[in-house]
C-alpha cells in the first residue's frame, strides 16, 4: 500500500483525509523526518512534537491563503513534508538544499522567515494588520513554543495586540523545554497549571459534582461553575494572557488530532487576539529524542537505533574550551560569574553551571536582557562572562553600546559561532559582528585561534577594566600553533606564527591555519609569506603594523567575516590615517547572505582556499613580488 505522504502536496490533501487517516499520516511524517534527520543531523525533538499540531492546523485552515507563522522555523519540517517539499526534503540543510527553518523564498506555504526566535507574534500580528488596511479575509496564525515565550520581544508584542484588538490567533505550544529545560517566572506560571494536581483534582470533581446536579437546580449549576472559573482563574496561566486582552483557550493535549482540529474549527473565527495552549511532548514517538529532548534538539547525524550520534565527537569544541578555561579561572576568583541566554551546552557552560550554580544564569531567550544585566552585576564589582553566539548578540546591540560599553563597565563577551557556521545557514552565520561592535568605544575585540590562546585571552581580558568580546568559531580546536608561539598579551597585539619577506598575511582565528597553508603553497614558487595571528582587531597594533610596512609591501587580510567593516576595513582605515601606501588585498566575505553548507565548501564559494587564495595573491601582487620572473602565470 503506497504511503498516505506520498500523496500530499499541500493542504488541500490534508483536508481530503480521514482522522484515522490523518494519525497515519502522522506517523509517516515522524518517520521521514527521522530518516532524513539521521543522515542529514537537523531539529529532532522539536519537529517530532508538533507533528499532530502541524496537521491539525493545515487540516482547518486554508494554507497557504491563509498564513502560519512558526517561530524560529526548526519545528517546521513537518510542515515542510505537508507543503510540496517532499521530494527535495532529503537535501534538508545540505548546500542549495532545503532550509532548516522557513524561508519565504523556499514556499508560499512559509508565511515568514525565521531562525531567531520570539518573532512570530510580532510578524503575525503585522501580517493581521495589513490584512485589516487592505481589506482581506486570510487568517493569521503565531506557533510559539515556551522557550522562544521568554523573549521580550513576544511581551511587546502581546502587549501591542492587546491594543490592536485585530483578529488573529497565537499558538502557545508548552513543552517544558526550550533548548535546555525551560527557565524563567512565567515559563513556571504556564507549566505550573498544567501539571497542577489541585487544578486537575477539583475540575474532576467538579465536573463531576455539575454533572448531577441537574437534579438540584439551575441556580445551583451556575454557581458550581462560577467556583470552577475561579478556581480556573486562580491557576490557569490563560489570566496573564487574558489581562493582556487575548481570549485564552487551554490548557489542551497537543498529540491529540481529533481534538485538537474540533477546538481549531471553533475558535479560527473568533474576533480579537485569540491565545491557544497546546502541551505537547519534545520528541514525542521516538524514545531516545523522548528521553534527551535537549540533546536531540539540534544533532549531527545518528543511529536510528540506538539514537547514538554517529560521528563520535573526538576532539574538543571552541565552546567547551571556552567553558574549561572559564570555570577554572572561575575556581581563582569568586567574583567571575556566566550568563548564558538558553544556550547552557552550546555555549560550553553546563561544566560551570554544574560546579558553581550560584554564579550561574540562564536567563531564557532574552539576549539584550542578557547584556544589561550583565552589566548591572560588573557595576557592582562582580566578573560578569556573557557566553553567546555572535549571531544572536545581533540582539543586543544597543544594550551593549548604551549599557556596558558607555559605562565602560567590565563585562567579557564570549562570542562563539564567530563566523561561518554551516548547516544552519544565513540565520545563523555569525560574520557581522566585527562591523558592528568595531565602531563601539572602549570595547576591545580580540579573537583566538586555539584553546591555548583563548586560555590566554580569556585571562587577560579577566584582568582587563573596561569590556572585551572574546571571538571563537563554530567547531573544534585546531591542533598546531600552541601557546609557545603566542606572547602574553600585555607585550604587544599580534602573534607573528611564520616568518617571511615578501608577502604579509595578517589573519583571524581559523584564517591564521589557512593563511600557513597558502605561505606553504606560495613557496615552492619562491614567495616568502610572513604569516601574522592579528589577534586584536580592536585595537589593531599599530605599532607592530607600522614596522611591518617597512619591511613589505604586500598585505593581505583575511578574515571570515564580511569584508564590510570587518578586520582588513580596519587595517585598511589604519593605513589611511597613517599615510602608509602597501599593495592590500582584503579577503573575507562578500556583501550578501551567507547560504547554508559546509564550512569550508562556503568559504570555498568566496575564494577563501589556499589555492584560490594563492590564485589571487599570484594575479594582483606577481608584477611587484621580488621573485616576480618565476611566477609569470596567467591565471
Ligand atoms: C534569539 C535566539 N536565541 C537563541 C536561539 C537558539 N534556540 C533555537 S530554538 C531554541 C529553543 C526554543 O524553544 P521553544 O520555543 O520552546 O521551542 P521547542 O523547540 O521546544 O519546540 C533556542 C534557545 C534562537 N534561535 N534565537
Amino acid at each position: 500500500m503506497s504511503k498516505i505522504l506520498e500523496r500530499i502536496n499541500g493542504s488541500q490533501d490534508v483536508k481530503s483525509l480521514s482522522i484515522s487517516e490523518l494519525e497515519i499520516l502522522a506517523s509517516e511524517l515522524r518517520q521521514e523526518v527521522l530518516r532524513v534527520v539521521s543522515i542529514n543531523g537537523g531539529h529532532v525533538s522539536s519537529n517530532l512534537g508538533v507533528v499532530e499540531l502541524t496537521l491539525a492546523l493545515h487540516y482547518v485552515f486554508n494554507t497557504p491563503a491563509d498564513k502560519l507563522v512558526w517561530d524560529v522555523g526548526n519545528q517546521s519540517y513537518p510542515h515542510k513534508l505537508i507543503t510540496g517539499r517532499r521530494e527535495p526534503f532529503p537535501t534538508l540543510r545540505k548546500m542549495n538544499g532545503i532550509s532548516g527553518f522557513c524561508k519565504i523564498s523556499e514556499s508560499p506555504y512559509d508565511a515568514f522567515g525565521a531562525g531567531h526566535a520570539s518573532t512570530s507574534i510580532s510578524a503575525a500580528l503585522g501580517m493581521a494588520v495589513a490584512r485589516d488596511v487592505r481589506g482581506s479575509e486570510e487568517r493569521v496564525v503565531a506557533i510559539i513554543g515556551d522557550g522562544a515565550m521568554t523573549g521580550g520581544m513576544a511581551y511587546e508584542a502581546l502587549n501591542n495586540a492587546g491594543a490592536l484588538k485585530t483578529d488573529f490567533l497565537v499558538i502557545l505550544n508548552t513543552n517544558e523545554m526550550s533548548i535546555a529545560p525551560n527557565v524563567g517566572a512565567i515559563s513556571h506560571y504556564v507549566n505550573k497549571v498544567i501539571t497542577h494536581p489541585l487544578y486537575n483534582r477539583v475540575k474532576d470533581d467538579l465536573e463531576h459534582w455539575v454533572d448531577r446536579i441537574p437534579a438540584i437546580g439551575h441556580r445551583v449549576v451556575e454557581t458550581a461553575h462560577k467556583l470552577e472559573e475561579s478556581i480556573k482563574n486562580l491557576l490557569v496561566p490563560g489570566t496573564i494572557f487574558e489581562g493582556l486582552g487575548f481570549r485564552y483557550f487551554g490548557p489542551v493535549e497537543g498529540h491529540d488530532l481529533d481534538g485538537l482540529i474540533k477546538i481549531l474549527k471553533d475558535i479560527k473565527d473568533l474576533h480579537g487576539p485569540i491565545l491557544f495552549h497546546v502541551v505537547t511532548k519534545k520528541g514525542r514517538g521516538y524514545k531516545p529524542a523522548e528521553e534527551r529532548p535537549d540533546q536531540f534538539h539540534g544533532m549531527g547525524p545518528f543511529d536510528l537505533t540506538t539514537g547514538k550520534p554517529l560521528k563520535g565527537s573526538s576532539g574538543k569544541s571552541f565552546s567547551n574550551a571556552f567553558g574549561d578555561a572559564l570555570w577554572r579561572e572561575a575556581e581563582k576568583d569568586p567574583r567571575i560569574v556566566a550568563i548564558t541566554a538558553a544556550m547552557p551546552s552550546g555555549t560550553g557552560l553546563a561544566e560551570f553551571a554544574k560546579r558553581y550554580p550560584k554564579r550561574f544564569f540562564d536567563v531564557g531567550i532574552a539576549e539584550e536582557h542578557a547584556v544589561t544585566f550583565a552589566g548591572g552585576l560588573a557595576a557592582q564589582g562582580l566578573k560578569p562572562v556573557l557566553a553567546i553566539y555572535s549571531t544572536f548578540l545581533q540582539r543586543g546591540f544597543d544594550q551593549v553600546l548604551h549599557d556596558v560599553c558607555l559605562q565602560n563597565l567590565p563585562v567579557i563577551f564570549g562570542i562563539d559561532r564567530a563566523g561561518v557556521v554551516g548547516d544552519d545557514g544565513p540565520t545563523h552565520q555569525g560574520v557581522f559582528d566585527i562591523s558592528y561592535l568595531r565602531p563601539i568605544p572602549n570595547l576591545k575585540i580580540v579573537q583566538a585561534r586555539n584553546e591555548a590562546t583563548l586560555k590566554t585571552i580569556l585571562k587577560w581580558a579577566l584582568h582587563e577594566e573596561g569590556p572585551v568580546a572574546i571571538r571563537y568559531p563554530r567547531g573544534n580546536v585546531r591542533e598546531g600553533l600552541g601557546d609557545d608561539t603566542c606572547r602574553p598579551l600585555d607585550q604587544g597585539g599580534v602573534d607573528v606564527v611564520r616568518k617571511g619577506k615578501d608577502v604579509a598575511i595578517l589573519a583571524l582565528g581559523d584564517m591564521v591555519y589557512m593563511g600557513l597553508e597558502v605561505a606553504a603553497l606560495l613557496e615552492k614558487d619562491g614567495i616568502s609569506t610572513q604569516v601574522i595571528d592579528a589577534r586584536f582587531i580592536k585595537p589593531l597594533d599599530e605599532v607592530f603594523l607600522e614596522r611591518l610596512s617597512k619591511g613589505i609591501t604586500k598585505w593581505i587580510t583575511l578574515e571570515d567575516h564580511v569584508l564590510a567593516g570587518g578586520f582588513g576595513s580596519a587595517v585598511l582605515e589604519f593605513l589611511q590615517a597613517r599615510k602608509i601606501s602597501v599593495e592590500f588585498i582584503r579577503l573575507g566575505l562578500p556583501d550578501v547572505f551567507i547560504e547554508q553548507g559546509v564550512r569550508e565548501k562556503v568559504w570555498e564559494g568566496f575564494g577563501l582556499s589556499a589555492p584560490l587564495i594563492v590564485q589571487r595573491i599570484k594575479k594582483e601582487f606577481v608584477k611587484a613580488v621580488s621573485s616576480t620572473e618565476k611566477i609569470a602565470y596567467s591565471v
